[in-house]
């Protein structure tokens, strides 16, 4: 081996150590650490029904996690002209977001959120499916956005 090759070598090695020393500084004496999940964190850990944020114009925001297989809230009840501010995330891998019948379509993307606003005029049962291929229960992923006169009378 030439001697240049070696000399890089040892250095490459050294570099090494030092970066993995300053990690483990970093992560004992400095509490740093790796991100966390996005879906580790309030609101979208709490799996909270729509809430409002607005009453002119009439708004609701909802915090939704796509997991295998599933959308949660697994239901979003709504008032007709309600506008929904949507957040969305996944607690593994990438999901998919799209609003039966309607132009809406969301990448769910572990460790960031991705928003929209949502607006329904009808009355009806709009399916939520995911659109990126998950596993094995992909085609069995599936939500609802229920737009109903209803959903005002919970409230007070
Ligand atoms: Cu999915």
């Amino acid at each position: 081996m030439d001697r240049i090759e070696k000399t890089v070598m040892v250095i490459a090695i050294l570099l090494l150590v030092v970066f993995f020393g300053a990690i483990v500084v970093a992560a004992t004496n400095y509490g740093v650490d790796v991100p966390t999940c996005v879906t580790d964190r309030k609101p979208f850990v709490e799996s909270a029904p729509p809430f409002k944020t607005s009453d002119q114009p009439l708004r609701y925001e909802v915090h939704t996690v796509a997991r295998m297989w599933m959308f949660d809230p697994p239901e979003i009840t709504v008032p007709p002209g309600a506008e929904i501010d949507l957040y969305l995330s996944s607690a593994d891998v990438v999901h998919g977001f799209h609003v039966e019948g309607t132009n809406t379509n969301l990448m769910a993307v572990p460790g960031a959120v991705t928003y929209t606003r949502l607006k329904f005029d009808r009355e009806g049962t709009y399916r939520v499916l995911c659109h990126e291929y998950c596993g094995t229960a992909h085609h069995l992923m599936a939500g609802t956005i229920v737009v109903s006169h209803t959903a005002m009378e919970g409230e007070q």
